[in-house]
């Protein structure tokens, strides 16, 4: 089995794919396949890597999950020991032999239907046939940093064999799932696994400041697989131009940024190997060191405690706060949502989130909240529970690197939480408390401080990744008390070294004023040394005090963050209640900003709302469409990403299901006119605008025959003639599925010249619509009706 060695420098092979298609593979052919019916030609590809120098050979699996092999006729068993068996076979005992695992292939919950469960065991199942044939791990090409920390669980929980993870990348620097490169250092490298990096995607030189930044925030080994430059297309067929000097010589710069482990990617052949090997071998031994940092992390959001102060945002937690309890007891996901989402509006800049109430299944609510709160927030969480199997479950299921709320100087809670932080590579929050209760002198928090790092230090769990509590006691009932909590704030600090964080409000229980002790002890803290609170962050006196703050501790921008701030809101406040800030776009545009934010109850309650003053249609184009467009624009300039895209287009679905029973209700009746068939065309799964069109369609009392979305032409063709329907409804929405449009119109004039066809969606021109041979272009859903009139009456 394979051992690390910081000392030496490793080399995986290259591309399987580019070298089975120069070999002929055939277009739909599953490569993996080949393990079983050419195992020759699978074998001299492994044996031209090993001769070029490399020293893990990766088994021709990277396909093999069940979903991909579903209707192969092949098991995922067979595909895997056969191509373990093959590397083994070619090289012995004289390179390392690998279970290549890539991506299922499947979305995960809640932005897909794949669950947490259905994802886990597919790549265990891969992990269990492969893992006495192999010597190493690699779980590559992934852009969904879940299913990668998914898939790392299943493979530690199911071998011992050590795990190499890497990611795909955009030039923006972000996967196509918008995790960001701070993200998935932070979370993986927590997970025990052996190397993390990047793979795939772009060349070595596009890598170049994405391996750089790598290494500067990774604690643990960093690998780099690059494709041999950017695929240009050429007759039909991707092409690398990135020669194997040039791949050399730039893999030559990723040694000198710290990456110790190398190989290649798509394009890649034995000659980059070979060549890279000769230029990377050499280097000298890398002597630097990366930045030691306190992180926590969503998939796409990394905060640094000890830099800006962090607002923790106390919302989610239901002590005191009857809505929310009711919302949690009712499964009322939309609630926490809602309540997540504003505190993401008021700058939070982490979520905590409690979800215990006596009567319940903490785990499972926990679990639950958790789930749908980040697929929609992108800020990280603090996990807060007692319950440790509670916080063991959230920890595993949540997508990044949380801060988990919490441990404390009791043997119990040392025994349970250390360890859950440490398996999944959390911060952890050390409350100074023990079984004696919380100390009075800033010495003895002290102690109990240290003992949290001590034992935490015991198992591993590196120092940047405890964060201590000192705890505020109530000042009315314990005045003389506040000093120490300040005392040991600054010797938790600047004694011990680590992070600290405050539960702010508990200081002004039962005085009058409470915002303005609960100010004032606020910046005392940060005095001492405070890096965070837990405060409400809508609670305008803590807002206008931490930007006057910054603006006096800070520079230029935090000075024009203060002006805008005071500008949006004129008004100072006082009294004992904070006073919240209104969330934006409350009202009038409700349903607009509920497609943005991707909320889905909020869009069809908004929507049955609006309907009472405004017209289905009239819903649709002023807002719905208005929405998306906004969410499309947003998603092409880089400010979201695909899951918001996938809640954006869920919370449209939503709005307009309460518009289609709204139109149902109110339908024209006698015998409907037609048929028409409508289709989203193949290679294209926009649906939404079809479906608007259909049920207006049918709401004008035309027969819709609706064929769905991403269909074959042939489809199409087949159900024209088996229905012996005279109008077709076409829509596209992408540059790219125009083309698509134009074959199937051909095909259908083939079969059937005398067939009028409409087209429509976004992408489309009038012009366009003539170029792919369309007889009526249809602006909207209405144009189309108008259309559809004239050709059917
Ligand atoms: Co994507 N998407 N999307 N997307 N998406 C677009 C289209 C895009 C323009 C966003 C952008 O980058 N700005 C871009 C295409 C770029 C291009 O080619 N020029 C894009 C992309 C790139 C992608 C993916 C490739 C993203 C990725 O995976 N990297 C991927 C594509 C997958 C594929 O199809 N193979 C993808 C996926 C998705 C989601 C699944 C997340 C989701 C779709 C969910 C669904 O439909 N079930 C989605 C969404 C929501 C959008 C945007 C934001 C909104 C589309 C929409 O529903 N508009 C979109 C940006 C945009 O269009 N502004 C975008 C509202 C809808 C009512 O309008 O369909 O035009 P529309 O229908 C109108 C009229 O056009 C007309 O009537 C309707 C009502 O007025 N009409 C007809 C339409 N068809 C008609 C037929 C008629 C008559 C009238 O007679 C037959």
């Amino acid at each position: 089995m394979f051992t690390y060695n910081p000392d030496k420098l490793y080399f995986f092979d290259g591309a399987m794919g580019t070298m089975l298609q120069s070999r002929g593979l055939k277009l739909r052919e599953i490569p993996e396949s080949l393990n079983i019916t050419s195992p020759e030609l699978i074998k001299s590809i492994h044996r031209e890597y090993l001769e070029a120098g490399a020293d893990f050979i990766t088994a021709n699996t990277f396909g093999a999950s069940k979903f991909k092999l579903e209707k192969s006729g092949y098991s995922v068993h067979d595909i895997i020991t056969s191509g373990l068996n093959l590397v083994r076979e070619v090289v012995g005992n004289s390179a390392y032999a690998v279970l290549d695992i890539g991506p299922t292939g499947r979305v995960m919950s809640p932005l897909g239907d794949a669950s947490f469960s259905e994802v886990y065991d597919a790549v265990a199942e891969m992990v269990i046939a492969g893992r006495d044939l192999c010597d190493a791990i690699l779980l590559e090409t992934f852009t969904d940093l879940y299913e990668l920390k998914t898939a790392i669980l299943a493979a530690r929980e199911n071998s011992d064999k050590p795990i190499f993870a890497t990611m795909s990348f955009e030039e923006s620097g972000k996967t196509f799932f918008g995790a960001s490169i701070e993200s998935m250092t932070a979370t993986l490298e927590g997970l025990g696994i052996t190397a993390l990096g990047v793979n795939c995607s772009l060349g070595p030189v596009q890598l170049v400041p994405i391996v750089k930044r790598i290494c500067e925030l990774s604690h643990i080994p960093v690998m780099v697989q690059p494709n041999a430059g950017l695929p240009v297309m050429r007759d039909g067929v991707s092409h690398y131009d990135v020669t194997p000097e040039e791949f050399a010589n730039v893999s030559r710069e990723f040694a000198g940024f710290g990456v110790s482990i190398f190989g290649g990617c798509c394009g890649t052949t034995p000659e980059h190997i070979r060549q890279m090997k000769q230029k990377v071998f050499s280097c000298p031994k890398y002597e630097g060191t990366c930045i030691n940092r306190t992180v926590i992390s969503s998939a796409s959001k990394c905060v640094e405690f000890g830099k800006k102060f962090i607002v923790i945002g106390e919302r989610l937690n239901p002590t005191g706060k009857k809505l929310l309890q009711k919302a949690l007891r009712d499964g009322d996901m939309d609630y926490l949502l809602r309540e997540a989402v504003k505190q993401q509006e008021q700058n939070a800049d982490v979520l905590d989130l409690n979800t215990g109430l006596p009567d319940i299944d903490e785990a499972q609510v926990l679990t639950r909240s958790l789930t749908e709160i980040q697929g929609i927030v992108n800020l990280p969480i603090q996990i807060d529970s007692s319950d440790y199997n509670a916080l063991e479950s959230a920890a595993r299921i949540y997508n990044g690197k949380p801060l988990l709320n919490s441990v404390n100087g009791k043997a119990d809670s040392l025994a349970h939480v250390l360890p859950i932080a440490k398996k999944y590579g959390a911060c952890v929050l050390g409350l100074t408390l023990d079984e004696k209760g919380i100390p009075e002198t800033a010495e003895e928090r002290f102690a109990i401080a240290a003992k949290i790092v001590a034992e935490a230090e015991k198992i591993g769990i590196p120092r940047r990744n405890i964060l201590i509590d000192c705890l505020a006691l109530t000042a009315s009932a314990q005045q003389a008390l506040v000093p120490e909590t300040l005392k040991a704030i600054h010797m938790v600090k600047h004694e011990l070294g680590v992070c600290t964080v405050l539960g702010l409000s508990n200081i002004s229980f039962g005085l009058p004023r409470r915002p303005l002790v609960n100010r004032t002890m606020l910046i005392a803290a940060i005095c001492s040394g405070l890096d965070a609170a837990i405060i409400n962050p809508g609670d305008n006196d803590i807002q206008e005090t931490l930007h006057a703050w910054n603006l006096l501790t800070g520079n230029e921008e935090d000075m024009q963050r203060y002006i805008a701030y005071c500008e949006e809101h004129p008004a100072i406040s006082s009294g004992n209640a904070p006073v919240i800030l209104q969330a934006k776009n409350d009202t009038p545009e409700g349903l607009n900003s509920a497609i943005m934010k991707g909320l889905k109850e909020e869009a069809a309650k908004y929507t049955s709302d609006m309907l009472a003053n405004m017209k289905p249609l009239e819903i649709i184009e002023q807002n719905i469409v208005p929405a998306l467009d906004t969410v499309g624009k947003n998603y092409e300039s880089g400010k979201v990403f695909l899951p918001q895209l996938i809640k954006s287009a869920e919370a449209a679905k939503s709005a307009f299901e309460v518009l289609s029973q709204s139109m149902a209700s109110s339908g024209n009746s006698g015998k409907p006119k037609g048929p028409v068939i409508l289709a989203t065309v193949y290679g294209d799964v926009h649906d939404i605008g079809k479906n608007i069109v259909r049920t207006i369609f049918e709401n004008y009392n035309f027969e819709v025959i609706d064929l769905g979305k991403d269909v074959p032409p042939e489809k199409i063709v087949e159900a024209v003639e088996r229905d012996n329907v005279h109008v077709v409804g076409l829509s596209a929405l992408m540059t790219t599925t125009v083309a698509s449009m134009k074959d199937t119109i051909t095909q259908l004039r083939a079969k059937r010249p005398d067939v009028k066809v409409i087209v429509g969606g976004a992408v489309l021109t009038p012009d366009m619509a003539e170029y792919v041979g369309a007889d009526y272009y249809a602006r909207d859903a209405m144009e189309g009706v108008r259309i559809l009139t004239r050709l059917i009456e």
